[in-house]
């Protein structure tokens, strides 16, 4: 009886991915409270990209990740932004004319076309610096250990930095077709998309109070999530919706990225996305997490999205 009432008042997935990004946009907007002196150029442009959408994925882990051990939204809330504020930092940087240097971004203009070069990349850094103030300043507000703030410190900088996202985007660039292996794209796929997806996981787990076996069993479930959703993220782009073909900018396609539908195809492409979610399915499943329902729905939807 118990459990049909605690089933009724459950949110549906779509109610809950919903309330999770509104619960992210709205907390983003509080972290930069409008007191703070703050040149307004600057916080017109993190604002800018803050606002403009985009799925909440890893805010989404953090959160999921937290309450799979029962830990709070309110404590979870601060580091979800600070995971958000580096990957929109990732973002800003990698549209500018030296790296993608593309036009629109979440179907909105990027930043540096809308505010000049020099100003996105200031707004990239800081948003990088401001996510590890968040992180100390959530653990302050909530109580958050010591030792949990000094691990979600430590493991965001590494898997935000050389030996993560941006390391794995450095291999990225020096990346064509006909030099690259598939082990080095499994390199690329783990530190410039998995590392901070496994850091979200993590990250949420601590708070949650997650112990080490159970934080190792997050740690293969957002490896192979994070590989899969990049191969995922492949295929899109193959397929192209005409948006995505409209973007695609000459040397594109005179030199296309390495991917894993340029190695094996886009039916083992497919194939491979459904064996990695199946097996970060059985990581999570296998973990001894208390209730992991989120996250294996948030798998599951990965692996259908379309965008
Ligand atoms: C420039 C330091 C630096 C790093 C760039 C993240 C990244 C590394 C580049 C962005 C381009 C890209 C395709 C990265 C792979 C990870 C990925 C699929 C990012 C897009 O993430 P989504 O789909 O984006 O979660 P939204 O817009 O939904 O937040």
């Amino acid at each position: 009886m118990k459990t049909a009432v605690k089933g009724l008042n459950r949110p549906s997935f779509k109610e809950y991915l919903a309330g999770t990004a509104d619960a992210v946009t709205s907390a983003l907007t509080e972290q930069f409270p409008v007191d703070w002196d703050i040149p307004a150029v600057l916080r017109e442009s993190m604002h800018y990209s803050l606002a403009a959408g985009g799925k909440r994925l890893r805010p989404l882990l953090v959160i999921a990740a937290a309450e799979a051990f029962g830990g709070s939204r309110e404590a979870a809330l601060p580091v979800a932004c600070a995971v958000e504020m580096v990957h929109t930092y990732s973002l800003i940087h990698d549209d500018l004319p030296t790296m993608d240097n593309d036009d629109y971004r979440r179907g909105k203009l990027t930043n540096h076309k809308v505010y000049g070069e020099a100003v996105a990349i200031l707004a990239g850094d800081a948003l990088l610096t401001h996510a590890f103030f968040s992180v100390v300043q959530a653990g302050r507000r909530h109580g958050i250990s010591s030792d949990t703030l000094l691990s979600i410190v430590e493991e965001l900088s590494e898997m935000s930095g050389a030996r993560g996202m941006v390391g794995g985007q450095v291999a990225d660039m020096s990346g064509k077709q006909g030099s690259t292996g598939i082990g080095e794209l499994e390199y690329i796929h783990l530190h410039k998309t998995a590392d901070l997806i496994i850091f979200s996981l993590l990250a949420g787990g601590r708070i949650g109070g997650a112990d080490p076996s159970q934080l190792e069993a997050l740690r293969r479930f957002g490896r192979d999530l994070g590989l899969a959703f990049q191969i995922q993220d492949d295929i899109l782009d193959l397929i192209g919706d005409e948006s995505k073909m409209g973007k695609k900018t000459q040397s594109d396609v005179e030199q296309e990225k390495v991917t894993y539908p340029f190695f094996i195809g886009m039916e083992s492409s497919l194939q491979q996305v459904e064996k990695l979610t199946v097996s970060a399915k059985k990581a999570l499943i296998e973990g001894g997490i208390p209730d992991s329902s989120r996250l294996l729905e948030i798998a599951d939807y990965l692996m259908k999205r379309d965008h």
